[in-house]
């Protein structure tokens, strides 16, 4: 949205107001990258790539509510210092949604054809960036969408089947449970609970696993829904003609009010429609960890989800789109690059852009100005070398290694140098992930993939300019997101 105001001395002031989508699954990283955003823009020291910054013209950064007065204000003023000396941690995960508006003022140079009238070279504009946060397990929900009933309790009901076959506990007792059930028989609220239950702790263990496709996502994280009717459904094997007040009728009724009621409306058009420019945050090395198929399930959830935002010609999604919705960049950043020693961050970035090669073609397709990158929001390593066997040198990062489950006091914790191992050939990988999607939980011994996944705490060692933070290719992602509203 543009609105042209006038300064008192008579000239001409741009305001805007650009929604940033800062989109990506569980754990992937947006609250940290939000929070550094939002303290870089504050504190530019850091900012070399992001021309205005770099040339002084940001005059300030105000960062205030949302509009929308019923979001919460995302916890800036709490995060920041959290990750800051003396003892820095991560935040939380996020539960809710909650969101913020940084307004910024900066110095523009005057066009030519304004400057005729004589005055000051440059005049101000105001740019509002209004940010959402919220829970990543929520996101896969937008894949629900151009599902029904059927078609989601059948896909769910094939995983379910191989992974009693894996002999997953859970898969075996939620099957177990279903077959006592009576599914075109009078609904009892007691059995639907239990398996409720049942399925929650399938997609609990399967989320904990590294599978990404957990839907529904408010079964993970129900927010304010705790115990809400809504949530009482369950993948169930089809029937056709089942009476009203039968269980598997039921269960239809209450997955389409989900889908239309919590995904569609409170979800997507309250937060996630209005999107002008869109960062996707994909955690790509934790899906490699994972195993072929959690990193086949991440890219296949990654791309349905990306859907939503590029509408196809077919695409079922295109009607609640409507003309509104046209993002205009879209960034697609692997994160936490700061656990990769610099050498490999073109390997990175050549699997982001495999993973969402989908996307991207779609997002082309509907003339997004796209970019792939990696990034680390918030630097928590450092580079060196270290002799290996034979006495090679290796490319090592070194940093606080978190060990186990995370407590209270974080102080302490010495810094180690560690060798992540090289990222192997993404066509490689892919080709194992795409034929073993539903098999294969290891890489192949003969893809020597000694890579492996490990978790730093935050440094203080690394904050030497205050609190502007330490971070890996920000600026140049900010230069592009919003670069050109700055000038
Ligand atoms: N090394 C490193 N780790 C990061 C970085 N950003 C995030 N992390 C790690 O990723 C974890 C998750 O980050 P969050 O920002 O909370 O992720 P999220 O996407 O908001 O997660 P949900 O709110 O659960 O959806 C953190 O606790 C850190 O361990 C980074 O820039 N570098
Ligand atoms: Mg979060």
């Amino acid at each position: 949205m543009l609105t042209l105001c006038f300064h008192q001395d008579g000239f001409p002031m741009d305001e805007r107001v650009v929604r940033l989508g800062v989109t990506g699954l569980s754990r992937a990283g947006k609250t940290v990258f939000i929070t550094s955003l939002v303290a870089s823009l504050k504190h530019r020291e850091n900012m070399l790539e992001l021309g205005t910054a770099h040339e002084g013209r940001i005059q300030s950064v105000r960062i205030q509510d949302l509009p929308e007065a019923m979001i919460p204000r995302f916890p800036f003023e709490d995060h920041l210092p959290a990750l800051m000396p003396p003892d820095p941690a991560w935040p939380p995960g996020t539960t809710r949604v909650n969101g913020l508006r940084v307004t910024l003022q900066v110095n523009v140079p005057k066009p030519l054809h304004l400057r005729v009238l004589g005055g000051r070279d440059t005049y101000q504009k105001t740019v509002h960036l209004d940010i959402i946060d919220f829970p990543g397990e929520w996101l896969i929900d937008l894949t629900l969408m151009n599902k029904d009933f059927e078609q989601w309790s059948i896909e769910h009901l094939e995983k379910i089947a191989f992974e009693t076959l894996r002999k997953r506990p859970e898969a075996i007792a939620y099957l177990e449970l279903l077959q006592t059930i009576d599914t075109e028989g009078e609904i009892q609220e007691q059995v639907a609970k239990s398996l409720v239950k049942a399925f929650t702790a399938y997609l609990k263990a399967l989320q904990k696993d590294g599978y990404s496709n957990c839907t529904p996502g408010r079964f993970l994280l129900p927010g304010d829904l705790k115990d809400a009717p809504v949530l009482s459904f369950t993948p169930l094997y089809p029937r056709h003609g089942t009476e009203e007040g039968s269980l598997y009728k039921e269960f239809q009724e209450r997955f389409t009010s989900y889908k239309y009621q919590i995904v569609r409306k409170d979800f997507f058009e309250k937060y996630l429609k209005e999107i002008d420019r869109q960062v996707v945050l994909v955690d790509v090395m934790a899906g490699i960890h994972d195993g072929p198929a959690p990193f086949e399930d991440q890219r296949k959830a990654m791309e349905n989800i990306l859907s939503v935002f590029k509408p196809g010609r077919n695409n079922k999604f295109l009607a609640w789109l409507g003309e509104s919705n046209n993002v205009e960049k879209m960034l697609f950043a692997a994160t936490k690059a700061d656990h990769l020693h610099h050498s490999n961050h073109g390997r990175l970035k050549s699997y982001i852009e495999e993973v969402i090669q989908g996307a991207l073609t779609r997002a082309e397709g509907a003339r997004a100005d796209t970019q792939a990158m990696v990034i680390a929001a918030l630097r928590v390593t450092t580079e060196g070398t270290a002799k290996g066997k034979g006495g090679k040198s290796l490319c090592c990062v070194r940093g606080r290694l978190e060990l186990g489950e995370p407590d209270d006091s974080h102080q302490g914790i010495p810094r180690q140098g560690l060798y992540p191992g090289d990222l192997p050939d993404i066509n490689q990988l892919l080709a194992v992930a795409r034929k073993g999607a539903k098999g294969a939980m290891q890489w192949p011994q003969t893809m020597n993939l000694n890579f492996r996944k490990f978790k730093f705490l935050p440094d203080s060692e690394l904050f030497d300019k205050g609190p502007a933070p330490p971070h890996l290719y920000l600026d140049q992602a900010l230069e592009f997101l919003i670069g050109d509203l700055l000038c």
